[in-house]
């Protein structure tokens, strides 16, 4: 990878051969054992994180709350002047960003750079949003009474990220609680720990320069039992986790056992459904890039395709037709299309699916595989494939992060699609392909798609920064990034006030002395 510049990349970024995984600023130390991070792509060694101990975590809590102290008592658009500082030093620095991405994650470099993108984009939605944390005013029962609410910072917001999106995930929650004044600290995956030094080396450059305490943005490493200090910890009123559903499941029972708040973003089944009037050319793009892009490890990924047996051959044969074009390979070379899964793990997982998909009864149309040879060193490319299936097969109903599509038939109305549709334990990520408007508005419809995101005419991945992102059933219940997800980032308060000299009670009750 020496032609692709990654050691430069490094270098800009501050990324060292070891580096401390935890910070809370300037102030890095880091008294736990090591974490190797290894590319995907070649099988690398990129560099160490020292990770997080108990003692390190009390430290990082100390210099948050410390940092609270003084980060909320700042007029919310002096923070957003900050996170618009953070978005420049982003812009500066998007491509070594992108590259780290790239090679720490595996997914290609235009998606490296399209992740930064999107940590651009929420940091500009932030700096405006941080003029716009409105309340209401209410008309007030009570003679000379005013009633209003207001929006104050939370505190501490605890981050767990998951490695497929290991940068902008974190952007999306710093940012809007930055601006709502709380302070942040971020357990990236231990997957990918480098992207995270990588990213905090940015916020701490602004939050220097600027002359703000230690602890606004705090980085803390290491497995699950890192994760674990902050969801047990009462001082972290809002915890933000990322990942799978079986990890959201402890996340939520251990924030709700003390009563506090988390925002989950977990698993996705995604589907689109190819009614008779689809664009088939449209659909074959959007189902593509939806299966394939990231090697099929985002959570908006698309999973299944529901066609309708009209056209079914014909979407089948295109869709075919279109994966063999794929080319494979190193993600920083732009000529591939699908890079490598994130490890080895990832590529049993894949090839259990394979196995589970054909003993369940279905069956591959686009044979799947490990590559092998040069420039498949590191063991974790694998060719994207297709089954045709059944939604009730075990493994249809079950999210497996990897390049696999399953076509499914349907027939007669697009309500039948929508019951296919809607008949998984996920509720992420839904779309439509039609021109037909009767279809389309059933679709976004009450007894439509039942997704916290529901596309006409686009695949399922790449949702834009303006909504509000996350699903429901299984996948949570979560809304983070645009439209009102800033709010769970604040605490709501109502305030009434009376300037008269009597006290009327509301609801009318008479209480006189
Ligand atoms: C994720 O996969 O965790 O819509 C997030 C998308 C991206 C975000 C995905 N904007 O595919």
């Amino acid at each position: 990878v020496q032609e692709f510049g990654i050691q430069e990349a490094l270098k800009k970024l501050g990324v060292e051969a070891i580096n401390n995984g935890t910070s809370t600023g300037s102030n890095n130390f880091s008294s736990g054992g090591e974490l190797s991070s290894y590319s995907p792509v070649d099988g690398a060694l990129i560099g160490k994180v020292r990770t997080t101990s108990k003692e390190d975590y009390e430290k990082v809590m100390e210099a948050a709350n410390n940092a609270f102290k003084i980060w909320r008592t700042k007029p919310a658009p002096q923070r957003g002047e900050i996170v618009r500082q953070f978005g420049d030093k982003l812009r500066e620095l998007k491509e070594p960003l992108g590259k780290l991405v790239s090679y720490e994650m595996g997914k290609s470099y235009q998606e490296g750079l399209g992740e930064v993108q999107e940590m651009i984009d929420i940091c500009d939605f932030a700096v405006g949003l941080s003029r716009q944390l409105h309340g209401l005013t209410m008309h007030s029962e009570r003679p000379g009474h005013r009633m209003y609410e207001q929006y104050h910072p939370l505190g501490v917001v605890g981050i767990i990220s998951a490695f497929n999106f290991p940068v902008a995930v974190w952007a999306w929650n710093t940012a809007l609680a930055w601006i709502s004044g709380d302070v942040c600290v971020w357990k990236p995956s231990e997957k990918t720990p480098l992207c995270g030094v990588a990213c905090q080396n940015i916020a701490v450059a602004v939050f220097k320069e600027n002359n703000l305490p230690e602890g606004i943005s705090c980085l803390i490493n290491g497995d699950y039992t890192v994760g674990e200090f902050m969801t047990h910890d009462k001082r972290v009123p809002l915890v933000s986790a990322t990942g799978s559903i079986r990890m959201g499941k402890i996340v939520a029972q251990a924030v709700a056992a003390r009563l506090g708040k988390s925002l989950l973003e977990l698993g996705g089944n995604n589907a689109i459904i190819v009614t008779p009037d689809a664009d088939i050319k449209m659909t074959v793009i959007g189902a593509v890039f939806g299966a394939v892009g990231t090697a099929g490890q985002r959570c908006t990924s698309t999973r299944r395709l529901i066609i309708h047996d009209a056209i079914y051959d014909k979407v089948k044969e295109a869709i075919v037709t279109a994966y063999k074009q794929l080319r494979i390979g190193n993600p920083l070379d732009q000529k591939n299309h699908v890079g490598p899964l994130i490890d080895t793990d990832a590529v049993s997982m894949y090839q259990k699916a394979l196995k589970k998909v054909v003993e369940e009864g279905g069956k591959l149309i686009v044979e799947g595989g490990v590559l092998e040879g040069a420039g498949y060193e590191s063991g974790c490319y694998v060719k994207p494939a297709i089954a045709e299936a059944n939604n009730n097969f075990e493994i249809v109903q079950h999210e497996t992060f990897a390049p696999v599509l399953y076509l499914l038939k349907y027939s007669g109305d697009v309500e039948n699609a929508i019951a296919i549709q809607n008949g998984v334990v996920q509720g992420l990520s839904s779309a439509i392909m039609t021109n037909n408007l009767r279809e389309a508005e059933r679709f976004l419809s009450a007894q439509g798609s039942d997704c916290g995101i529901a596309n006409v005419n686009i695949g399922t991945s790449g949702a834009e920064i303006g909504g509000a992102f996350g699903g429901e059933k299984e996948t949570g219940g979560g809304r983070e990034s645009g439209s009102d997800a800033w709010k769970i980032y604040m605490r709501r308060q109502t305030n009434t006030i009376n300037y008269t000299t009597d006290l009327p009670l509301a609801q009318g009750i008479k209480f006189d002395l």
